[in-house]
């Protein structure tokens, strides 16, 4: 690494980790996913370290996602098993990070989206500061929601998962503790004594505890009854159907139910298939099982159209005019959704 992309120290009983590209909002690199799976190896045998404690450098983001524009380079470049490593290596780490043995403890205050959720959500602890932006925005890249979302989006209350995969929609601090993405609501005002009192011997759940703040009711989960009568559905159709049938009456969701079935209109009819699929599925799978099936997803991903064209309209020529094939949900068959979950050939995820 030229300037070191993550940073590590230990502070009385903490292992630090620090997330340093703040300029690329501190995107997961494939150097960063060695050199963080690599550490906290390391620590789990470490006996003066009680706790984990991950965090970022920068005023905007914890984490924007995965190295998304490189991905697309080597793709592009036809290096897709170059590319493939990538994810190969950032699964199991989000698998680590999810059986780690100490605390593994999340300070979320600005951007946390795709593969930045994948070094958060699976820890024991998740702390929403003020700034906290919680997404899975991977529909609008033509790519799917993957980092264990196939685990951890079945699992929020009600449909908010399947609203969070098919819309993309940011959930702020709020939002992101009703859903079950953080643990924790921390004002921002108290980040540095937070990280003061875990350094120190104290339990981190008494730590938490005395930090931690009651939620309001976000702007999201205030949307739940709707949400979950609308997105219970189990295909894309039937619930952009339930949408418009709802902006046509005369309730006060009317307007929202329009908005929102405009964003999902938007996005990659591939990848909204494939994300209602993984959150059908995941509902009765075992972590472990969830990981696979997304290795197995982004293997058949990266050899076809959209991924390319997603990540062209949104961060190389930033038109934000993708356009996608198949154009239309009708033109994505039931059959090439199964294609995208069926066992590879070879080299399944090693964990
Ligand atoms: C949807 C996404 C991503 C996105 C934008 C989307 C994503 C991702 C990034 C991103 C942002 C800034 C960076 C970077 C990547 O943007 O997954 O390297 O510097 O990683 O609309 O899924």
């Amino acid at each position: 690494m030229s300037e070191a992309e993550i940073l590590f120290e230990r502070r009385g009983a903490a292992g630090i980790v620090t997330l340093n590209r703040p300029k690329a909002l501190n995107a997961v690199s494939l150097a960063m996913v060695h050199a963080l799976h690599a550490q906290l190896a390391d620590w789990a045998d470490d006996e003066a370290v009680t706790r984990v404690i991950i965090k970022a450098n920068g005023e905007r983001a914890f984490s924007a996602g995965g190295d998304v524009r490189s991905l697309y380079d080597l793709g592009k470049a036809g290096r897709h098993k170059d590319a493939l490593q990538f994810w190969a290596d950032e699964y199991p780490l989000d698998v680590a990070i999810k059986n780690y043995r100490k605390p593994y403890i999340a300070l979320i205050d600005g951007i946390a989206m795709g593969g930045g959720i994948g070094i958060s959500v699976h820890g024991s602890h998740r702390v929403a500061f003020d700034r906290c932006s919680f997404a899975m925005p991977e529909v609008s890249i033509g790519f799917f929601p993957d980092v264990g979302a196939t685990w951890f989006l079945p699992r929020m209350p009600g449909e908010l998962g399947t609203y969070c995969a098919l819309t993309g929609e940011r959930f702020n601090s709020a939002d992101g503790v009703a859903a079950g993405l953080a643990t924790h609501r921390v004002p921002s005002a108290r980040y540095g004594a937070l990280v003061d009192g875990l350094t120190g011997t104290v339990s981190v759940d008494a730590v938490l505890s005395a930090f931690s703040e009651p939620v309001e009711e976000g702007p999201i989960t205030a949307r739940r009854a709707i949400i979950d009568k609308l997105f219970a559905h189990d295909s894309v159709e039937a619930i952009l159907t339930a949408l418009n049938s709802e902006a046509a009456s005369e309730s006060n969701n009317a307007e929202w139910a329009a908005k929102t079935a405009a964003t999902i209109r938007s996005k990659s009819p591939t990848s909204l298939k494939l994300s209602l699929a993984q959150v059908r599925f995941g509902a009765d799978a075992d972590f472990e099982t969830c990981m696979r099936t997304e290795f197995r997803i982004v293997s058949r991903i990266i050899h076809g159209h959209d991924f390319y064209e997603g990540v062209r309209s949104v961060l190389v020529d930033k038109d934000n005019k993708p356009v996608w094939r198949p154009t239309h949900l009708a033109n994505v068959s039931d059959a090439e959704v199964a294609r995208h979950f069926a066992p590879l050939e070879e080299g399944e995820l090693a964990l």
